[in-house]
C-alpha cells in the first residue's frame, strides 16, 4: 500500500515531531511516499528542490500514485488543504487528524466535507486506532 502523509511545512513546523511519529506508525502498513514531511531538520524556511513547480508536480505525482492519504490538519497549512482537496476530487480515501485542546479552529471546508474521514484526537493511541480502522477498509 502506498500512503501519502500530509503535514504543514511553510504553514509552520511546530508539529514536526508528531508527524515523525505518525509516519513511523504508517510505515508498518506500507510505503510512505512523503517521509520528508516528518523530518525534524526540515524548516519552514529551508529548501527541498530546484523550484516550487518541481515540488508541486512531484508531490502531485505521488498523490496520484497513492492508495490513501493521511493528513495531520492541526497546524493550518495551505498546502495540506490543497492536497486534501485534490485527493477528494481523485476519489482517494483521506483521513484527517485534528488534535483537541489547541486554540486552532478547524476549517469548515475540512470539518464539513462528508467525503473525508475526520478524527479528533488527544492521545497518540487515538491516532493509531483511527489509522488502523481507516486502512483496514482500504487493504
Ligand atoms: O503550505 P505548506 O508548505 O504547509 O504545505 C505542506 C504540504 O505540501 C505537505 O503535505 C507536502 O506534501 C507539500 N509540500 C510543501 N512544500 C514541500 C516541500 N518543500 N517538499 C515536499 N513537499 C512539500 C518545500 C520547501 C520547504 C522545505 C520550505
Amino acid at each position: 500500500m502506498k500512503i501519502y502523509f500530509a503535514g504543514s511545512i511553510r504553514g509552520g513546523r511546530q508539529d514536526a515531531d508528531r508527524y515523525e511519529k505518525i509516519i513511523e506508525y504508517l510505515k508498518t502498513f506500507g510505503e510512505v511516499l512523503t517521509e520528508h514531511v516528518g523530518d525534524p531538520k526540515l524548516t519552514s524556511a529551508g529548501d527541498d528542490g530546484p523550484s516550487d513547480k518541481f515540488i508541486h508536480d512531484r508531490d502531485l505525482d505521488w498523490l496520484k500514485a497513492s492508495d490513501a492519504v493521511v493528513a495531520e490538519v492541526t497546524a493550518v497549512s495551505m498546502g495540506v488543504g490543497y492536497e486534501i482537496g485534490r485527493a477528494v476530487e481523485m476519489g482517494t480515501p483521506v483521513l484527517c487528524l485534528f488534535r483537541k485542546g489547541t486554540n486552532v479552529n478547524l476549517s469548515a471546508m475540512i470539518a464539513g466535507c462528508e467525503q473525508l474521514n475526520l478524527t479528533y484526537y488527544s492521545e497518540f493511541q487515538d491516532v493509531k486506532k483511527a489509522i488502523r480502522e481507516f486502512l483496514a477498509v482500504i487493504q
